[in-house]
């Protein structure tokens, strides 16, 4: 038991189930949110709390945090998408009260074994496919975090017996102190998230921090082949397993002859054929070479792990086929909210394609992406507060085919327009959906929707 108040902030999807979890636990809980959309209400927040938003032990509150509250906090749990830096966090901060991020809460009350994974692109796709392998294995093994179930809902349910595997974020990692996975892995680090973390090393620390608490009976997979997150090697803690998609390694998870490996002291342990995996694309092997890392080393044996990552069809989203309307292929690829995810969304076109990007401003350079086309773009179709921004790196770049829509609709309308058979669509933003959507999932919906609708 906490011996004071927990402070709950934000009212999303983390702190309603952190909420849940508090109340059922037998916690006084103030739940608290900027509300700086103005679209929250007591009620409406009391409906998403169900249950636990009738009880005596919850107060509400919206818009400004008073510094009287604090004197009866014990501990604030933080919702990923608020600032470390926002200025009521400082506030908390300067009366001691520790802040916990939504995870570290979830691991509180964890009573099994915890897989972390994190960095930057690949999160989702890898934690889905290890949360297969694991289930296959182990039907006591629940997939939560950033990958849009908060720990906090799952946790309830964990025993000495189950596996929680976690796709974390930098944002979810800021803030954890004694978040201990057994096995972590980080997948790759490009820049991300620059306007909240300022610098790529900022967030790189975040990300590494993954390993923080682990030690010498854990273990962290590591991609060999991503020199940024070679860089972070000597910081981490616990036993470091790479995996490489490009260079025969004498410990650790690689290719060889088309073939997925596990080497130990040379000794060499066939897993699959890559020629059997349905995920398209490098990085789809990349992750599926971390995702027979970590469940390796969780003891699945090779058999179940093979199995599973042949039978894994891919997550939605992620360069997902919707459909083909008069011979041009239509493809969801809203996950690709930073630069680096895009590039492996257009690399996966196969013929000329119209591509849809702009988001919401996360400071990221767009030079790269736009290098990457390729000759492979016919048409870079804009929306979204980044739309000159991209507009003028394409141009500076020598891309110049460029047009500006207004919205999503508008985006699909011209590329059916214009698109002939033979050519694809693609949504691959490059950037991240807030601001004109809630998250990536309902803008890769509405873009189903509108193909669908042709
Ligand atoms: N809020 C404030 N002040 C602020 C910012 C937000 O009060 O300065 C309030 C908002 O008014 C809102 C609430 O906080 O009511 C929203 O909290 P949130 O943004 O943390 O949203 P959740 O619904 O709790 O979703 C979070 C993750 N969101 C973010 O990290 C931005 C989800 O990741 C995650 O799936 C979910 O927890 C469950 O774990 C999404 C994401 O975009 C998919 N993640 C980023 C990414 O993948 O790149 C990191």
């Amino acid at each position: 038991m906490f011996d004071k108040k927990v402070l709950v902030a934000g009212c999303g999807r983390s702190g309603i189930c952190a909420t849940k979890l508090l109340i059922e636990k037998g916690e006084e809980v103030i739940l608290f949110d900027e509300n700086k959309k103005g679209e929250l209400s007591a009620d409406k927040i009391k409906e998403n709390l169900g249950e636990a938003g009738n009880s005596s032990k919850l107060e509400i509150f919206l818009g400004q945090l008073t510094g009287e509250l604090l004197d009866e906090v014990s501990v604030m749990v933080i919702s990923p998408g608020i600032p470390t830096d926002a200025s009521f966090v400082l506030s908390v901060k300067e009366k001691d009260i520790p802040v916990w991020s939504e995870i570290e809460l979830a691991y509180y009350y964890e009573k099994g074994t915890v897989v972390a994974i994190t960095g930057t692109n690949g999160k989702t796709t890898t934690t889905s496919l290890v949360g297969e392998i694991m289930k296959a294995h182990n039907p006591n093994s629940y997939v939560v975090g950033n990958i849009g179930i908060p720990y906090t809902q799952q946790v309830v349910n964990t025993s000495d017996k189950s596996v929680t595997v976690a796709e974390v974020s930098s944002f979810q990692l800021e803030t954890i102190i004694s978040f201990k996975p057994h096995v972590s892995a980080i997948l790759n680090l490009t820049p991300d998230h620059l306007d909240r973390h300022y610098t790529f090393e900022n967030y790189a620390r975040c990300k590494a921090d993954v390993t923080k608490n682990q030690t010498d009976d854990d273990y962290v997979i590591v991609n060999y082949d991503d020199p940024e997150t070679m860089k972070w090697v000597d910081k981490l803690s616990g036993n470091v397993i790479y995996f490489s998609r490009l260079t025969q390694l004498d410990n650790g998870v690689c290719v060889k002859d088309g073939s997925v490996y596990v080497y130990e002291n040379n000794i060499s342990t066939w897993v699959l054929d890559l020629k059997d995996i349905q995920i398209l694309g490098d990085h789809n092997v990349e992750n599926v070479l971390a995702a027979v890392g970590i469940t390796y080393y969780m003891g699945v044996p090779v058999s179940t792990i093979g199995k599973a990552c042949t039978e894994f069809k891919g997550v939605p989203h992620r360069i997902e086929y919707v459909k083909t309307v008069n011979g041009v292929e239509y493809y969801n690829d809203s996950k690709g909210t930073n630069p680096d995810a895009a590039i492996k969304g257009i690399k996966a076109m196969k013929s000329k394609t119209y591509l849809i990007g702009g988001g919401y401003d996360k400071k990221s350079s767009y030079d790269e992406w736009i290098d990457s086309f390729d000759g492979k773009v016919k048409k870079l179709v804009l929306l979204g507060q980044t739309a000159s921004d991209i507009d003028k790196s394409a141009r500076s770049r020598g891309f110049v085919d460029t047009v500006f829509v207004k919205s999503l609709e508008e985006a699909v309308k011209y590329c059916y327009d214009m698109a002939e058979p033979g050519e694809c669509v693609l949504l691959s933003p490059a950037c991240a959906s807030w601001g004109m959507f809630d998250n990536y999932e309902q803008r890769g919906d509405m873009f189903k929707e509108y193909v669908n609708k042709l």
